[in-house]
């Protein structure tokens, strides 16, 4: 994702310090006082200008982004809020550049042109500061979103579930990533990604946080991390019951998740029953994370459905 590249978002304090810096350089250049002034006035409001566009200018364009980057915005921030920020950012760029050459000019034009200067600066100073929650705001998103995993498009299981019920165990022992595992409930607290080796290709695996079986509105953010994970990247999706109840949520209440998540997707769902070294459950594939039994199996499992995928992308009319 483009998001890695976007640099830091600056206060509107460094925004200001900087143009002045450069105004004042250009400045010095300036025999004549008079017209020193307004070369400051003229490029102190086009540098305050450049910066502010910069700024937009590094984010992405939302309504262009995948889905799922998409979502996890709007789950994190809101995406109204952010393309406020954006648009307050723009307002003030658009001021500097509207209002910069007239400033300029009348500063020529003035009796005393650096009272007029000073004048100037402290308008530009004051619209810069109008967007400075814009700016610092900015700057938490982009702190978080260019640490964002990078998904790619290839056959993606995406490992659900309830709190505590081992998912980033499974995803720690079947792929690369290597998520926090904890006994309590939301240790993760956002999408992981990791991949397996499978023959010359690769699977994609994706640890959700934990979802609990209650009305969408009462959902968390975090929650809702999961739910978008599974709406737009799942091949298929891996739902993981603790048959033990050790996780501390009934089985009744995970079932009923299982059943809710079926009827959300159209991908296949596989439920499985982990913590069969506690506990085992007729009629599903029982696994262990803890001793290794039954991995496999859902490794097979995972396996055939990749297969199955594959063979359906292939059997689809060009
Ligand atoms: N006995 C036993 N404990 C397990 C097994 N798998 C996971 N656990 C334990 O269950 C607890 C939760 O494991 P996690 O892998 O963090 O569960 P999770 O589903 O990722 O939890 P959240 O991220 O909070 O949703 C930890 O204490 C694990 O050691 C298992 O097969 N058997
Ligand atoms: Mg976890």
């Amino acid at each position: 994702m483009e998001f890695e590249t976007i640099p830091t978002v600056p206060t509107a304090d460094e925004i200001l310090d900087r143009s002045f810096r450069r105004a004042a350089s250009k400045m010095k250049l300036k025999r004549n006082k008079d017209r020193a002034n307004e070369e400051f006035v003229r490029a102190v409001s086009q540098a305050i200008h450049d910066r502010l566009v910069r700024v937009i200018q590094s984010f992405p364009d939302f309504d262009a982004l995948p889905a799922f980057y998409r979502d996890i915005v709007d789950i994190l921030w809101g995406l109204d809020r952010v393309r406020k920020a954006l648009g307050g950012v723009g307002w003030a760029a658009r001021w500097a550049r509207t209002h910069g050459p007239g400033l300029a000019y009348q500063t020529r034009k003035s009796e005393n042109p650096s009272q007029i200067r000073k004048r100037t600066v402290a308008r530009l100073s004051s619209v810069v500061h109008q967007v400075g929650d814009d700016l610092l705001f900015l700057n938490e998103v982009r702190n978080v979103i260019r640490k964002l995993p990078h998904v790619s498009d290839e056959f993606t299981v995406v490992v659900a579930g309830y709190p505590n019920v081992g998912k980033s165990s499974f995803i720690r022992l079947v792929s690369t990533a290597t998520p926090e595992v904890a006994a309590y409930p939301f240790t993760t607290k956002g999408i992981i990604v990791g991949h397996r080796a499978v023959g010359k290709e690769r699977m994609q695996f994706i640890d959700t946080p934990g979802v609990l079986d209650r009305p969408t509105e009462e959902r968390s953010g975090i929650e809702r991390q999961a739910l978008t994970a599974m709406v737009n990247l799942a091949s298929v999706i891996l739902v993981i019951i603790d048959a033990s109840e050790h996780c501390g949520y009934p089985l009744e209440d995970q079932f009923r998740l299982l059943h809710e998540i079926e009827a959300m997707v159209p991908v296949p769902v596989q439920a499985v029953v982990n913590k069969s070294d506690i506990a085992y459950f007729d009629g599903y594939i029982n696994m262990s994370t803890e001793t290794g039994e039954g991995v496999g199996e859902v490794l097979e499992t995972l396996l055939a459905y990749r297969k199955r995928s594959e063979e359906q992308g292939q059997a689809k009319p060009c």
